[in-house]
C-alpha cells in the first residue's frame, strides 16, 4: 500500500517550491521544468506549457481530502507556466466542472491512484511512474550520469521497482532491498537486478542510494558522502545520515507532480524538434 501523504507533510509545500527548485538546481544542475522534461527524454524547448488550462479536483474517496494537497497541485503546474485551478466542487461533480472550463489537463487522486488526464485523448500520466522517473533523473544529474553504476533501491513497491527497471535500463548495477522477500524475488524474475537482504550492509556500500520505502534509514549504516535520491515518505533521514550523506534530493510532491505535468501536456503537444 503506497504511504499516505498528511495534512502536515503537505501544508508547507505552497511556499518551498522555489526553495525545492534551487535545491534540484544545486544538487542535480536540472531546475524542476528541465528535470521533468529530462524524466520523459525531453528538453523545455522542445514542449511549451504556457497557458495550458489545468483542472485540479479535490477527491473525498477513502481516506478523504488532505489538506492544502490540491492547492499545492495548482501551484506546483503553475509554476511550470499552466494556468491552473482547483475545481469550487469535488469528485464527480469537480471533474465535471474542470470539463466544463475547458481543462486540456484534470489532476485527480484518490488512496490508490494520482493521475492527470489529458482530455484531448484521454491519454494519462500517473504519479508512480512520474516520481520514479523524477527520481531517477534527479540521481543521474547529481551522479553525472548512472551507466555502469552501482545503485542501490530500498523499497520494491511500485515507485521502487519502476526506478529500478528505468536504471537497469540506463546500465546502472542496481541491488534491491525490501523488508519482504517475495517482492524481491517477484522484482528479480521480471529485471536484471541484484536482491539483498542486508540493509545495512548494502547501505554501507553504495555511493548511490534511491529511497522509496517508508522505513527510516539508520544513519549509522550510511557510506560518508553517499547521493541519496528519495522519495519515500515520511522523510527517513536521522542527524548522523544528513551529516555523512553528500546530497539527499526529496520533496513530498512536487517532482512527481512536475513530470506527471510535462507527460500529460505531452500526450496532445507535438515535440518541437
Ligand atoms: C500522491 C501522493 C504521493 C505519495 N502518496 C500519495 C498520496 O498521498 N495519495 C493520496 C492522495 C489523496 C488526495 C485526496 C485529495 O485531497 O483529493 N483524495
Amino acid at each position: 500500500m503506497m504511504t499516505r501523504l498528511t495534512d502536515d507533510m503537505v501544508k508547507d509545500i505552497i511556499g518551498s517550491l522555489d526553495g525545492t527548485n534551487d535545491m534540484l538546481m544545486s544538487l542535480t544542475g536540472m531546475n524542476t521544468l528541465e528535470l521533468a522534461c529530462d524524466a520523459i527524454g525531453m528538453t523545455p524547448d522542445m514542449i511549451d506549457l504556457r497557458g495550458i488550462k489545468v483542472g485540479v479536483v479535490p477527491v473525498t474517496s477513502g481516506k478523504g481530502i488532505i489538506k492544502k494537497f490540491s492547492e499545492s497541485v495548482a501551484e506546483i503546474t503553475s509554476k511550470l507556466g499552466m494556468d491552473s485551478f482547483v475545481t469550487e466542487n469535488a469528485d464527480v461533480t469537480g471533474i465535471a466542472e474542470a470539463l466544463a472550463a475547458g481543462s486540456e489537463i484534470v489532476f485527480m487522486a484518490d488512496d490508490i491512484q494520482f493521475i492527470a488526464v489529458n482530455t484531448k485523448n484521454g491519454r494519462f500520466s500517473n504519479n508512480s511512474f512520474s516520481t520514479a522517473a523524477g527520481y531517477v533523473s534527479a540521481l543521474k544529474g547529481a551522479a553525472k550520469g548512472l551507466s555502469g553504476k552501482k545503485v542501490l533501491v530500498l523499497g520494491a513497491g511500485r515507485v521502487g521497482s519502476i526506478a529500478a527497471e528505468i536504471m537497469v535500463s540506463m546500465g546502472a548495477e542496481v541491488t534491491v532491498y525490501d523488508v519482504d522477500t517475495k517482492k524481491l524475488r517477484d522484482l528479480s524474475e521480471k529485471i536484471s537486478i541484484r536482491i539483498t537482504e542486508d540493509v545495512e550492509g548494502a547501505l554501507s556500500s553504495h555511493d548511490l542510494v534511491f529511497n522509496a520505502s517508508p522505513a527510516a534509514i539508520d544513519g549509522r549504516h550510511v557510506k560518508e558522502g553517499a547521493i541519496f535520491s528519495s522519495p519515500g515518505i515520511p522523510f527517513p533521514f536521522d542527524e548522523e545520515g544528513l551529516r555523512k550523506a553528500k546530497a539527499v534530493i526529496h520533496d513530498p510532491l512536487d517532482i512527481g507532480t512536475a513530470v506527471m505535468a510535462v507527460q500529460s501536456a505531452s500526450f496532445s503537444r507535438p515535440r518541437k524538434q
